[in-house]
């Protein structure tokens, strides 16, 4: 399904941009929302116009074990931010049972350690880690400008009233009165160009959490990505789909186009990604989760595999691939080591520095934990190739052997009681109580179909 592992030995490059005298590389995260692996030609997509992603690739890195934070759209973004995983993270589903959590007072993000760095943060699109008038606003975060959508739900809509710049409204006049004028993808890509055209003299990460093909699936008629699909035997709904994620891939194009014209490509990292596997209805219509098992709040595969590729022209060898398991909440630990900060605070995170310059990471991540309270509570692990899956705190494992077995489709865990035994262990040890949610201690029927495959 991917490109061959091609992570050689290869000679170590250091890029001028890391040596003390020059000028801190900038970073650009572009997060798209609910875009599934399969919506990428770079990752066997066949439906979906994405020659961005597929450049991107070609003349970068693509990771082929990346994970997103978590499998919906708020615990992904705090894990991303912290670098803390879901099992110590403060949000680990949309809502608690203590309404929606904004991000602490004393909350370490990615923006904070950067600013701290003498970089300029700016942040576009949908932020979902505290709603104004709270501690979790971005501008408390470490942002220096947040311009989008602060609360979730305002974000489902893409032709709002208003949209927030550092938590105030900015009205959108051409939507008053229900009309449909001013589609925010438009405003909020201008302001991320923008952001970049500002800081091109001076480091700035750049946060792109965009917000298409989340949400209503909505683009204006005119927008020339529809014409790419209006022949095919799809619903509109798909048909929007499809032009949503190619309007974010050609958006991806703009931004590398400004990285060259400000003659700042070759000191800037980006890297893009999707919050989130794909919802149920694009899976069956154009296998937006790349024939994985699940979606959209599952942490089967299909809901947090993620596409991942990063592209830093002169620093990453072109037409590499990575096998190694790399997650989004790594960005933490990896900017920090791209600024040259020494201490960071405890976290989950690995910097994935290493593997952009052509070297293994000394210490890679022996397994990646996840757990969610979306419908039922689910917890997984992924070491190695082993895949270890359970809805109760003190259920039995289900094990897949991801090797042979991508899919999900055979429970082995009889026969390899040891592995299932040790990722036991890291599934209990890894998750910390919290007040916000409740993980029961058996999954619902668990106890009667414990011994079923397939779980
Ligand atoms: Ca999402």
């Amino acid at each position: 399904m991917f490109k061959s592992v091609l992570i050689a030995a290869c000679a170590l490059i250091i890029p001028a941009t890391l040596s003390a005298n020059s000028k801190k590389p900038n970073i650009i995260f572009v997060m798209v929302d609910d875009a599934g692996l399969g919506d990428f030609t770079n990752y066997g997509g066949k439906h979906i116009k994405t020659p961005v992603m597929e450049r991107m690739a070609k003349q970068g890195l693509q990771f082929n074990n990346a994970y997103s934070g978590n499998a919906v759209c708020g615990p992904t973004r705090c894990t991303l931010m912290t670098g803390l995983h879901p099992g110590h993270a403060i949000r680990r589903a949309n809502k608690s049972l203590n309404g929606l959590l904004p991000l602490s007072s004393d909350s370490v993000t990615v923006a904070s350690v950067l600013k701290k760095q003498g970089y300029a943060t700016g942040g576009f699109g949908k932020w979902g880690l505290g709603n104004v008038g709270t501690t979790g606003v971005p501008e408390k975060q470490g942002f220096d400008l947040w311009y989008g959508y602060y609360d979730q739900k305002h974000a489902h809509n893409y032709y709002p009233s208003f949209l927030v710049r550092n938590s105030k409204e900015e009205p959108l006049k051409g939507n008053a009165n229900n009309k449909k004028q001013q589609y925010t993808h438009y405003l909020i890509e201008e302001e991320t160009l923008k952001f970049i055209d500002k800081n091109k003299d001076h480091p700035f990460f750049c946060y792109a959490a965009w917000t298409p093909p989340h949400g209503q699936f909505v683009i204006p008629a005119n927008d020339p990505n529809l014409a790419y699909y209006k022949d095919k035997p799809w619903s509109q709904t798909v048909k929007n789909y499809a032009a949503m994620v190619s309007l974010l891939d050609a958006g991806v194009g703009r931004i590398l186009e400004r990285l060259e014209k400000h003659g700042i490509a070759e000191n800037t990292l980006v890297v893009y990604t999707s919050d989130n596997g794909a919802n149920g209805q694009f899976i069956k219509a154009l296998n937006s989760n790349a024939g994985l098992k699940g979606g959209k709040r599952s942490l089967y595969e299909g809901g947090i595999r993620a596409p991942f590729v990063a592209y830093w022209p002169g620093t990453i060898k072109p037409n590499t691939s990575t096998d190694a398991l790399v997650g989004q909440l790594d960005l933490l630990e990896t900017a920090a080591e791209m600024a040259g900060v020494k201490n960071t605070p405890p976290n989950d995170g690995i910097s994935f520095l290493p593997l952009l310059l052509g070297k293994q990471q000394p210490s890679p991540h022996p397994f990646l934990y996840f757990e969610i309270y979306e419908g039922a509570f689910q917890q997984c692990v992924r070491m190695g190739n082993w895949k270890g899956y359970r809805k109760g705190l003190k259920d039995p494992v289900a094990l897949y052997d991801l090797s042979k077995d991508p899919s999900e489709t055979t429970n082995v865990a009889d026969k390899h009681p040891d592995v299932a035994k040790q990722l036991e262990t890291i599934l209990t040890r890894e998750h910390s109580p919290t007040p916000n949610y409740k993980a029961p201690d058996h999954a619902k029927g668990a106890k009667k179909n414990k011994n079923k495959k397939n779980s």
